[in-house]
Parts: structure tokens; sequence; C-alpha cells
């Protein structure tokens, strides 16, 4: 590891390096080092090169936005990569790995679950003014850096291909789950349906993919920015709205095994439409805005499509801790999905 930090920097001493995050795709580490007599605070991490087949790519769309929120009259903080010592966005060491630097925000928090309709609205809201700055970058820049990411179509289709090729064992167990997928199976083509307007879309616009201040009021918090920025790509408003719905609404951790603590809270859901809208109210088109109520449902069917798909056929893409992980965590979404009606 100490080989990969001196690629970005040149210090005094490694003070330490630790596991940071609960992101299910890449490797996360805060760095802390003495650089030029000063301690400085980073963000280290290594990209899924399994996931992120172009990893460059990923780096020019951050690079693009970055470029882009610079120049709009945008109050949250910008997330930006640390160039290596000769000038990459990205290292690639000798075992075959991509990895990359962040500068750290310090002073901040990050929410696994939203507790009060005023995190909700504070949540909506950022995630709201990322998509207003990002409404005049042209979204035929950037890259489809995972082609088909919110294809809920295609990702239907993968399903059928998976029920196909799965462990029988593991489609026994999930059998309940897999017949509510196809159950509501028309969800997909009724939201491709509507054509909705390709954006500059965030498309992980999870709770803890924002940084509060750690010292505001935590009922009513501080947005500081929004990370995670590597599936910036063109996309439809639902998935940004959905995925807020899908992580805001639920008490529960995504992970939660006890079913019963899984429940779509009402005034949750109010505060994040009004959140999102004061920002992106006067920019929607009216079909994007007639739509938002299925952004919920689709995108939570969508990520338990995904997570059932991936339990059957052996967990070949998310990171597990245990056997039953993704089970656990596409049951959670197919109890939220069938709860928001
Ligand atoms: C992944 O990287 P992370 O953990 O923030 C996934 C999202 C899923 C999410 C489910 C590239 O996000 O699409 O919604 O897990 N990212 C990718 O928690 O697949
Ligand atoms: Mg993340």
């Amino acid at each position: 590891m100490e080989q990969i930090v001196q690629h970005f920097f040149d210090y005094q001493q490694l003070i330490s390096l630790t596991p940071f995050g609960s992101g299910h795709i890449n490797d996360t580490y805060r760095l802390e080092i003495v650089s030029g007599g000063q301690p400085q605070t980073w963000l280290l991490q290594r990209l899924n090169h399994h996931v992120f087949r172009q990893p460059e790519a990923v780096m020019q769309n951050i690079q693009l936005v970055a470029e882009h929120l610079e120049k709009q009259p945008y109050e949250l903080k910008i997330l930006k990569p640390q160039p290596t010592l000769d000038g990459h966005w990205l290292y690639y060491d000798p075992s075959g790995n991509y990895w990359r630097v962040f500068s750290f925000f310090d002073k901040t928090a990050s929410y696994e679950q939203v507790e009060t309709p005023g995190q909700a609205h504070a949540a909506a809201k950022a995630f709201g003014a990322f998509a207003r700055a990002l409404n005049g970058l042209d979204a035929s820049q950037l890259q489809a850096t995972i082609p088909n990411f919110h294809n809920g179509l295609w990702r239907l289709e993968q399903f059928h291909e998976a029920i196909q090729h799965a462990l029988p064992e593991r489609l026994t167990e999930a059998r309940a789950e897999v017949d509510v997928i196809l159950a509501h199976q028309s969800l997909f083509q009724q939201v491709a349906d509507l054509h909705l307007p390709l954006r500059a879309i965030h498309h992980d616009t999870k709770v803890n993919n924002l940084l509060f201040d750690a010292a505001s009021d935590t009922a009513h918090p501080t947005a500081v920015a929004v990370i995670d920025l590597d599936t910036v790509m063109p996309g439809i408003v639902l998935s940004d709205f959905g995925d807020l719905v899908r992580t805001a609404t639920s008490l529960a951790n995504e992970d939660e095994a006890d079913l019963s603590k899984i429940h779509f809270r009402q005034p949750i859901y109010g505060a994040l439409l009004e959140g999102f809208l004061s920002e992106m109210g006067d920019i929607l088109t009216p079909a994007e805005r007639s739509a938002l109520p299925l952004a919920g449902p689709w995108l939570t069917l969508m990520q338990a499509v995904r997570f059932i798909g991936d339990y059957i056929v052996g967990d070949v893409y998310y990171k597990v801790k245990y056997a039953g992980h993704n089970l656990v965590r596409g049951r959670g979404q197919v109890a939220l999905f069938e709860q928001m009606g």
C-alpha cells in the first residue's frame, strides 16, 4: 500500500491507512500523511475494474462534471480527484488494480438511514441542487461507463437469463422473491414507454452518498457534498429521485434481515418530494414531473432484480459479507417495493 501512496504524494510520514465507508463496489480507505510538514487527510480508493470496465472514462466523466459544476451557482463542495505525481488521474499498479485519490471532506458525517423529515428534505434538496446544476451539461458528452446501467428492460432480460443459469438450491430459496418480481415486471416496460429525456444523472443517490456538516443540527442537517460520482452518465430523472426514495423512506438498513422493520414512511416521502422539487421543480418537463411517483417503485424493483439476480447466480457482482447476504438485501427491496403500493 505504501508503494501506491508514493505515486500520489511526496510525504514524510504515513500516519494511518484504514478501510472507510460502506460501498458495495470499490475499496475505500482514509489516508493520513504528513507532507510538507503538514498533516493531511485524503481518500484513497481502488476502483473495481470488473464493474467499471473503462476506468479512464469514469475519471473523464467525473472531471467533466467537476468542471461544469465549478461554473454554476452551486453551493455544495465539489468532489475532485487528486492526480498522481506524474499527472494521471489513476495509478495502475503492477497487479492490475486502478487507484485514485480524492480530497477528504473533514468534519462531515454521512447517514445510512434518514430519521426525520428535515433530514429527508435536506438530502433531496442536495441531490436536487446537483441535478439542477447539471441541467445545462449536454448528457451526450458523458460516457455510458456501465452500459444499460439503469435500463430496466435490460436488467429484466438479465434476470430471466440468471433464472435459466441459477444455482438450483439458491433459486429455490429465492422463489418467493423471484415470483414477486416477475408478477410486477411490466413496470419496466411502463417506464421505458415514457421515453423521458436523457440528462446527466448521478445514478447512485442513496442517502449515504451525501456528506453533511457534522456540526449542524442532526434533525435539519446542512449538506456539504454529493459524493460517489462514478455512475454519473446519461439517464432519466427517475433514477436519481428513485434511489433517494428507495434508501430514505425505509428506516431499516439495506441488509436488514427482520422484514417487520421495513416500512415505507409516507411523511418522509413527502419531504423528499418537496426537497427535490424545491430545486428541480421548474426544470422538469411535465412528463418527468408526472412520472415521479413511479420512481421509487421502479428503482426499488430494479434493485431487487439486481440483488436477487446476483444471489441466484452465486454472488458475482456485489461484495458480500456472508453467503445469504444478497438474498437478505433482495428480500428487503421486495418488502419495501410491496409497501410502496
Ligand atoms: C452500489 O458503490 P455503492 O455501494 O455506492 C451500486 C448501486 C446500487 C447500490 C446498492 C456501480 O453502490 O447501483 O444501487 O450499490 N453501484 C454500482 O446499495 O453498481
Ligand atoms: Mg457509494
